[in-house]
Order: structure tokens, then sequence, then C-alpha cells
């Protein structure tokens, strides 16, 4: 047995299959995982990690495999990213809880000042710290209701906002996530997304239609004056990494200031430079009322945060937000260092960088795969949905088929859409160069084997 390596980007930034994936001590691992880890709680690929860096994950069994994943959009600055382990380290080493209830610290106000500094808008700022994105997305809509007095929330269809009550009502999918869960929360509307692939008259239809169709809705069967808040994630997640046609954020955003309805801009998965700027709304100037944050804010460490305008924010009395862990001095010492990386390496000119070479390869691929009926993303969150060639029908069987090839081969993907059938794209936005085309060329090979 080799010894363990240390974890960051000191690892060896290359590919190393010494055993089948996953190999026998990983299997080993799982097998005790099955005696004693709920089987509701699953995996996308048993191997059992003990080093991970810049673009590669080490397993048990000594096979080192390139990340595309990157624990899904949370280890963009790499993980043990140095800033983010040495700061997390000194923390530790000072005091791991006080409560910011109970005693406050200065980390807390530290990352919230970030989040209003580095967020879409000059406006004055407040922010509330949590655990988890879906605690946010909660706190978001506690936050819009109070301030508004209407208890209406829009949602899309294809969205996804997490896996608390209020959250699965929010989130449109039903298997995995809300079969046998209900009842869900009330007063949640669904709207469809403006996706351009499945509009039903088209892409062309869909810039022209979406956004009405939309305030048709509303008017019709909510009433303007009853919604507290609409949500949207800027680029769908979960739902299928769903771009939406230019133009359809800013109208929602107007379409909300014009209303009196808060603007959630839900960017848990699409925000801290993944999408090649700190965050996606940006790309179309979008300024939203609230915004949610999570997963790379802090490199892994537990943390979300609620960030919006100094008036809605403040609404709230006194002890109306809170937690017990909400912006834990550890997970915010974490996310200082986070940032403190992004601004360093300019990751979001990395982020671009990676778009400007997934992009056109896999649009090759497409060339090549009619099976591949859309490419679509922006910089790190990318992704290819797969159908039966000439047709909208969902291929999840080729899209299980494609990631469970490239699992094989070393390389982590992951699939998402409300049909299984896209294959996205996240890798760290330190990955290097070489990683990432070596990746893409294992992800081509994949489609060889269908
Ligand atoms: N909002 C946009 O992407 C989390 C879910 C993984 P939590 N997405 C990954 C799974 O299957 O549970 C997510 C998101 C958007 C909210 C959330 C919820 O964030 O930190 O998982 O609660």
């Amino acid at each position: 047995m080799t010894a363990v390596p240390e974890g960051g980007p000191g690892l060896p930034q290359r590919r190393t299959l010494v055993t089948e994936i996953p190999g026998p001590a990983s299997r080993e691992l799982s097998a005790r995982r099955a005696g004693a880890v709920a089987r509701g709680v699953s995996t996308v690929l048993p191997v059992f990690v003990t080093a991970a860096g810049g673009g590669v994950l080490v397993d048990v069994d000594g096979n080192s495999l390139i990340d595309f994943g990157s624990g899904i959009a949370v280890t963009g600055v790499g993980n043990a990213a140095p800033r983010v382990s040495s700061r997390v380290a000194a923390q530790a080493a000072q005091f791991t809880h006080t409560c910011f209830m109970v005693a406050p610290y200065e980390g807390y106000v530290e990352v919230c000042e970030s989040l209003a500094r580095l967020t879409p808008g000059t406006h004055e700022k407040r922010s509330a710290l949590f655990n988890s994105g879906a605690e946010a997305v909660e706190n978001a809509v506690k936050i819009a209701r109070h301030a508004t007095g209407r208890s209406a929330v829009v949602a899309f269809d294809h969205a996804y906002h997490g896996r608390t009550n209020l959250t699965m009502a929010l989130t449109a999918k039903n298997m995995p996530y809300k079969q046998g869960f209900g009842p869900f929360a009330a007063e949640i509307y669904r709207v469809p997304m403006a996706y351009p692939l499945r509009w039903p008259d088209g892409p062309d239809a869909c810039r022209a239609e979406a956004l009405g169709v939309v305030k048709s809705l509303i008017h019709s069967q909510v009433g303007e004056s009853n919604v507290a808040a609409i949500i949207i994630e800027p680029i769908q997640g979960e739902g299928g990494f769903i771009v939406p046609p230019k133009g359809f954020l800013p109208g929602l955003a107007k379409f909300c200031a014009d209303n009196g309805i808060v603007f959630i801009a839900d960017e848990i998965q699409s925000g801290f430079c993944r999408t090649g700027d700190w965050f996606a709304c940006s790309h179309e100037g979008v300024v939203p009322d609230l915004i949610t944050t999570g997963k790379a804010i802090a490199d892994g460490l537990p943390l979300a945060g609620v960030t919006g305008r100094a008036a809605l924010m403040d609404a709230v009395h006194p002890g109306g937000l809170g937690g017990t862990y909400g912006g834990n001095p550890v997970a915010c010492a974490a996310a200082l260092g986070a940032i403190e990386t992004m601004v360093a390496e300019d990751l979001a000119g990395r982020a671009r960088r990676i778009g400007e070479i997934m992009l056109p390869r896999l649009r090759k691929l497409a060339e090549q795969f009619p099976v591949i009926a859309d490419v679509r993303g922006r910089g790190a969150m990318i992704a290819v949905e797969l159908t039966h060639p000439g047709t909208l029908e969902p291929d999840a069987a080729a899209t299980a088929a494609v990631a469970a090839a490239c699992h094989k081969a070393g390389l982590v993907v992951l699939t998402c859409g409300t049909f299984g059938n896209v294959l996205r794209f996240l890798p760290p936005m330190v990955i290097g160069e070489d990683l990432l085309e070596e990746g893409l060329g294992i992800l081509e090979d994949a489609f060889g084997t269908l």
C-alpha cells in the first residue's frame, strides 16, 4: 500500500489508473457503507477519496481521476486550496464556534462585506449567512414574504432549489427529490422556463414568447399584487444547465420591479466565477433584489448566504433570522480564503477560458454524434443534451452509458436534467489545460462506445 498523498494543488496533475474503477478498496468500503449509510443517500461514482486538488481526485486504491464535477460546482478554487486550508487550520486552532447570535466574530462580517462588494449592484446591501443552499433559499423567501406582506412565490419549470420542505415545493422534478415526501408547502406557483431547445415552437419563438407567457400566467392565475417573489436560477443547474435567451432575465427583473415583486436570483450553483463572471446575472447586467449563494463560496465548507437590498433585508425584526451554525467561523475563514483565491488567480477569466476550450470541441462532437441535440452553458458551466437523433425525445440511456464509460476511464462527469439526459461539466476553475483536454478526449472516446 503506497502512502496516502497530501491533497491540494501539489498533487500530480495527471490521470493514473492502477485498478479498475471502482477498485477493490473502494468496493470494500462500499460494502461497509451499505450496512451503515441510509440507501436514500446515493452516489454517482463509488470511489472513496483520500486526497484531491487542482483537477484530480485520488482514491483509496491509488487511482487519480480527472474531476469534471467539482463536488457539484463547489471546489472551483480547487480542493484543499492553500489559502482555504491555511485559513481553516488557523481558525480551527483559535475557536470553532461561538454562535454568531451569542457572541459575534469578525469573519462573519467580512464575508458579508465581501458579498456586498461582489454581488451585482452598487446599492446598499445586507447579508445573512446559513449552512446550506436550501436554507439560504428558505430564508430568501421568508425575507421576501416579510418585506412585502404577500405570500405567493413563483418558481420555474425545471427549477432546483433544495430538499427541505419549502425548497422541495420550489423544485420542479419529482423523482428523486419529491416522491413520497409531501405534502409540500403552499402558495408556490410554477411557470414555464424559457428553455430554447424545448420551447414548443423552437428557440426563436422562445425568445419572442417566453416572457409574455410567464407574465400572463402570473396575471391570470396568481395576480401580481399577491406575489412576494419570483425565484429563478439565471442558468438552471440540476434541471439541465438551461440558459434562457437573451432578454428573458432582464425582462423578468423589470416585471418584478414594476409590480413590487422581489426578484430572487438563486446563484448557488452558477455563482462565484463559475460562468466566467462573479455571478451569472451579470452577463446581462441584471441586478437581483435578493441573491442566494452557496457551494463555491467556501470551497466545500458548509456556508450559504442571502444578500440583498438593505431595505428588504432589514425589514425582518431582530431575531427573525438565524440558526446555531449559520456563518460558522471556520466556514467563514474558508470563504475568505476561497474569495481571495478567486481574485488572486482571476478564476472568472479561467472559467471563460475553459468555456472557450470546451464549447468548440463539444460542438464538433455534436456534428459527429447526432445523439447530441444541444451544446450549451457559459464559462466552466457547460452541458450537452442527448436525444434520440432528429427528435426531442430524451435519451437518458445513452447519457448514462456515456457517463459510465467516462467513469470507467477515470473521468468524473455528472448528469442532470429533468429527463436525466444531460451530461454536465463543472471542472474546477483551476484545472490545468492539459488535464482539461485529456478529459475531453476521454469524453469523445466515451461517445464512440455508444
Ligand atoms: N439552489 C441552484 O444547485 C444544490 C443538489 C444536489 P444545498 N444543487 C445540488 C442534491 O442532489 O442534493 C442547489 C442548487 C441551487 C439550491 C441548491 C441547494 O443547495 O446546499 O444542496 O442545500
